[in-house]
């Protein structure tokens, strides 16, 4: 069964996870309107893992015995200035998930809940790879500066990402 401590410290990252959720959806939200149908798109596919990982959290404190209290999601922001705003955020928001990632793990550590080892490392390396990926975009969206054919051609590119199979946020998949 998980102790109270880490459990309570799960419960605030499966807000985080939801909040991410809430972010990304947000932002291709906004990319959307602003025409940027490729990178909203990949904004949705984004939201859609983050959704995903807040419930692995979840379902991990069911499978533990513990108890799940779901939190307030925080006011989100809504509008940027350019789609660069966009990413650069995205990738502050990444670099913030990671550290509280790495404080879990202290935590489960430090409450001997070996059991708990393998999820956390799960997501340590997805926040690898998410932080690279954005960290990426971010660069390609400063080298493209105000060329707009360079701008369209990323948003191409981007809407390139495949939804995982039947997502709701996939726009064929949610007529359905
Ligand atoms: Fe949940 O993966 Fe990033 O934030």
């Amino acid at each position: 069964m998980i102790g109270e401590r880490l459990n309570n410290a799960i419960n605030e990252q499966i807000k985080n996870e939801l909040e991410s959720y809430y972010i990304y959806l947000s932002m291709a939200a906004w990319l959307h309107s602003k025409s940027l149908d490729g990178m909203g798109h990949w904004m949705r596919c984004q939201a859609h893992e983050e959704m995903i990982h807040a419930m692995k959290l979840f379902n991990h404190i069911i499978d533990r015995g513990g108890d799940i209290v779901l939190q307030d999601l925080k006011q989100l922001k809504t509008q940027w200035s350019s789609p660069l705003e966009v990413f650069q955020d995205a990738y502050e928001h990444e670099k913030f998930i990671t550290g509280k990632i790495n404080d879990l793990t202290t935590i489960a550590r430090e409450e001997r809940d070996y059991a708990s080892e393998p999820i956390l490392a799960w997501f340590s390396d997805e926040q690898t790879e998410e932080e690279a990926v954005s960290s990426k975009i971010t660069a390609e969206l400063e080298m493209v500066g105000e060329d707009k054919s360079g701008l369209l051609m990323l948003d191409r590119e981007l809407g390139g990402r495949a939804y995982p199979a039947g997502s709701p946020l996939d726009p064929v998949a949610g007529a359905e």
